[in-house]
């Protein structure tokens, strides 16, 4: 039989009456030096008390909830090594000053513990991985959702760090402690919550959360430096328009659905018009048609004519509009206007094609009404007659989607087993996602294309 020798409590600074909160070992294990035995837990740091030497459990001395301090017995070890410290009676293991710093460094430091996956536990790999998740996390952990039973975790930690992640909601294995032999600390799992509030993941990696666009600053640039400049300034309506569209296309997340609706028909129907109503002096233009086209689109996909609102209470709601006012983007000398047709729906193509015309010649003149560019639920812009084969356009908020229309053009299009010439308007439906999903907005193009084919459903 070997030496026996009884393990004390070390100095552990100015604690004393130290609650033990777990015996890592039983009568009879095998430790090896450095293996904890116990852990401490006062009010500040988790202190594990770790084997001085190697060899055999004979008697272990405390139990969870007892006291201890300096000098407090804690086990008897018959030692393996004879030829190590014969003193006979007992072992009173002081911690060298380098690591008790040490680990009150680690105890104390907001130093983010490291992780690992749940496949990756074992002590063999445990470095691999470590070298794997600094790769990947150099800096702190990311957020992973806790198992269901995180006290089944067989993670090293004490019943009282256990208890912590578990009102926590934390996976003890994902945490790598800074203990001994890995030990979880409370602190270790404080810092992995901390770490995890800071962070979000992008594609599956942590990345820091950032609240601005933390844009780089705009170049300075001395252009007469690289040839001659003319200075102009930007008009009224250009700023207060460029203010808009720049908070629109920033806050609204865009998608633009494209399509294509064969007016091959319609646009017969339009210059026979016209040649009818000449004698008016109303010139129906396509806008005209396709504002009527878009109010049946509107009634039947009535997510597109409304806005997101904010209530009292903070919820967000979608108001729906059950009233069909118009917008559509008038280019003038001075920037872009957007005045508003009003109940569209209880309009014919002709009170429309007036309007039209009235109120893009107002626009031009600068002469439009604060009033006549309120209260549209819905916004067209035509670049139809300047050309273009589609385009993004920007919504107008409070709206929640934007219809651009480009030129058309005549295209083979594959009938009855023959290619055959049709007239092609190209359409780009911009919409804000948060409102509309992909698949609505392809049925609302689609919908809109088929009207716009056939004028006879708008009236259904
Ligand atoms: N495809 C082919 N031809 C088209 C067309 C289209 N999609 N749209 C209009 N045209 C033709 C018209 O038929 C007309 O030809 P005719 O004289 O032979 O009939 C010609 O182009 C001129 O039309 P128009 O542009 O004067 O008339 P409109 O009603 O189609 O457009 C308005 C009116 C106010 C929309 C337009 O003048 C305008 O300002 N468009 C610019 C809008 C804009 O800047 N949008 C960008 C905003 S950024 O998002």
């Amino acid at each position: 039989m070997g030496e026996l020798k009884t393990v004390l409590i070390p100095d552990i600074g100015d604690f004393s009456d130290v609650p033990v909160v777990e015996v890592f070992v039983q009568n009879g294990n095998h430790v090896n030096a450095e293996d904890p035995l116990i852990a401490l837990e006062s009010d500040k740091a988790t202190i594990d008390i770790p084997a001085p030497f190697t060899g055999k459990i004979r008697e272990i001395r405390v139990k969870p909830g007892d006291k201890v301090s300096e000098g407090s017995p804690i086990a008897i070890i018959e030692i393996a090594d004879s030829g190590g410290n014969t003193d006979t009676e007992s072992v009173l293991r002081k911690p060298d000053s380098t690591e008790k710093n040490k680990r009150s460094e680690e105890a104390t430091s907001e130093k983010a513990p490291q992780v690992i996956t749940h496949a990756a536990q074992t002590e063999s790999n445990e470095n691999v991985i470590k070298a794997e998740v600094k790769q990947i996390y150099p800096a702190s952990p990311p957020i992973q959702p806790a198992p269901a039973d995180v006290a089944a975790t067989k993670a090293h930690a004490g019943p009282s760090v256990r208890r912590f992640a578990r009102e926590l909601g934390v996976n003890l294995d994902l945490i790598i402690g800074s203990g001994p032999k890995h030990r979880i600390l409370k602190e270790d799992v404080q810092a992995f919550v901390k770490a995890g509030l800071s962070r979000v993941c992008v594609n599956g990696k942590s990345a820091p959360v950032e609240t601005g666009l933390n844009l780089l600053p705009w170049p300075q640039v001395d252009f007469a430096r690289h040839g001659p400049v003319e200075i102009k300034s930007l008009s009224r309506i250009k700023q207060i328009a460029g203010a808009n569209l720049h908070r629109n296309w920033v806050m609204i997340p865009h998608v633009t659905q494209f399509d294509e609706a064969d007016i091959t028909d319609l646009e017969a129907l339009r210059k026979e018009s016209n040649t009818a109503e000449k004698q008016n002096a109303v010139k129906l233009t396509l806008l005209s048609f396709l504002m009527k086209a878009l109010i049946a689109s509107l009634k039947k996909f009535p997510e597109f004519n409304a806005s997101l609102d904010k209530n009292a209470n903070g919820e967000t709601n979608l108001i729906i509009k059950r009233y069909y006012h118009i917008g559509f983007a008038v280019d003038t000398v001075n920037g872009l206007v957007v005045p508003v047709i009003r109940d569209v729906d209880q309009k014919g193509v002709v009170a429309i094609a007036r309007e039209l015309s009235e109120l893009s010649a107002l626009a031009r003149e600068n002469k439009l009404k604060p009033e006549q560019m309120q209260g549209a639920g819905f916004t067209i812009s035509s670049l139809g007659g300047i050309g273009g084969t589609a385009f993004t356009p920007i919504i107008n908020a409070p709206e929640v989607a934007i219809l651009g229309v480009s030129k058309a053009n005549y295209k083979p299009v594959y009938r009855d087993g023959e290619f055959v010439p049709r007239l092609v308007l190209p359409l780009s439906l911009s919409y804000d996602h948060r409102v509309i999903d992909g698949a609505a907005a392809a049925r609302f193009t689609s919908h809109l294309a088929e009207v716009l084919t056939d004028m006879r459903l708008a009236l259904l």
